[in-house]
């Protein structure tokens, strides 16, 4: 299969790695990470270590078979967009933050899946990518149901070794990871700790609540997901991914813009009645983005 994976950041790279193993794949990236690619080769490094020679550009290519979108979310309309003169069978979003389907789906022709995924991955120079956890991808159709799209997506992707569960759930699935990010990325960013540091300390409990009031929100908007659930896949993610830093985290460790508005802002803008930990996670977090953008 042709595959584009369009934001080779450490995800995108990481999933370009593993698929580059099994079929053609195109990183549609920044420099100076892309040339390197194009130099040398990507090296994986980590829960496995190797190296494959995956083709890798600044655009998007005129065709391919699938566009895997891995960009940050504020960035997802600026994909979508190059991607609308692009020819595609099909696109799978593995962002994070909700609300990057539909964008994708008003600019392009083809179907649009929606996917969560929990491998952990940093880019640790350009054109070397760390492997720091397997996790598992999860796609289908983002309103939920049967799709044979996905169905075709999926054996794409196992057969890259890539762990993978066609799901027909994607709506629970995608409000689930998004009560996880709310709880662990804005937490572990604001506290400087990796995730494992939510399991017991004193910022466990400010993750269990931002977790609860999405699972209330998603009830809201007709999505089955308990407290309780919610709360368990934050305390079995952190658990997995213990000696990881947040995208979050890393984000702010580098300086850069957060996706706090499609997490914890989503959360606080979709809730029917005061979210006031998610209000609270997104205001702090939104304060440190206009300290390092007006320079301070
Ligand atoms: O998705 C993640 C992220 O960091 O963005 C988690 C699952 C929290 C892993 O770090």
């Amino acid at each position: 299969m042709d595959i584009a994976v369009v934001g080779a950041g450490s995800l995108g790279s990481l999933l370009g790695g593993l698929l580059a193993r099994e079929h053609d794949v195109t990183l549609v990236g920044r420099e100076p990470h892309v040339g390197r690619v194009r130099e040398r080769g990507l090296r994986v490094t980590g829960v496995e270590s190797f190296c494959v020679e995956p083709a890798a550009a600044t655009e998007v290519p005129d065709a391919a078979d699938l566009a895997l979108v891995a960009v940050k979310s504020y960035d997802t309309a600026g994909a979508a967009a190059a991607l609308a003169d692009c020819a595609l069978d099909a696109c799978l979003s593995v962002q994070n933050g909700l609300g990057n389907e539909a964008t994708l789906a008003d600019a392009l022709d083809c179907p649009v899946l929606a996917g969560t995924c929990t491998y952990g991955a940093r880019l640790t120079e350009p054109g070397t990518v760390a492997y720091t956890g397997r996790g598992e991808v999860a796609l289908g159709a983002s309103e939920g149901g049967p799709s044979q799209v996905a169905e075709r997506v999926g054996a794409a992707l196992d057969a890259a070794g890539v762990v993978t569960t066609v799901a027909e759930d994607m709506p629970t699935r995608l409000w689930g990871k998004l009560a996880v990010n709310a709880a662990v990325n804005a937490t572990t960013a604001l506290a400087r700790v990796e995730n494992g540091a939510l399991a017991d300390g004193p910022a466990r409990e400010v993750a269990h609540d931002a977790a609860r009031e999405t699972a209330r929100v998603a009830r809201e908007r007709g999505v089955d997901l308990a407290d309780e659930r919610a709360v368990a896949l934050v305390e079995s993610v952190v658990a997995d991914t213990a000696a990881n830093r947040s995208s979050m985290l890393q984000d702010v460790a580098d300086g850069r813009r957060t996706e706090v508005d499609a997490i914890n802002g989503y959360v606080a803008d979709a809730a029917e009645s005061p979210v006031p930990v998610n209000e609270t996670l997104a205001r702090l977090v939104r304060a440190w983005e206009r300290g390092v953008s007006s320079g301070g």
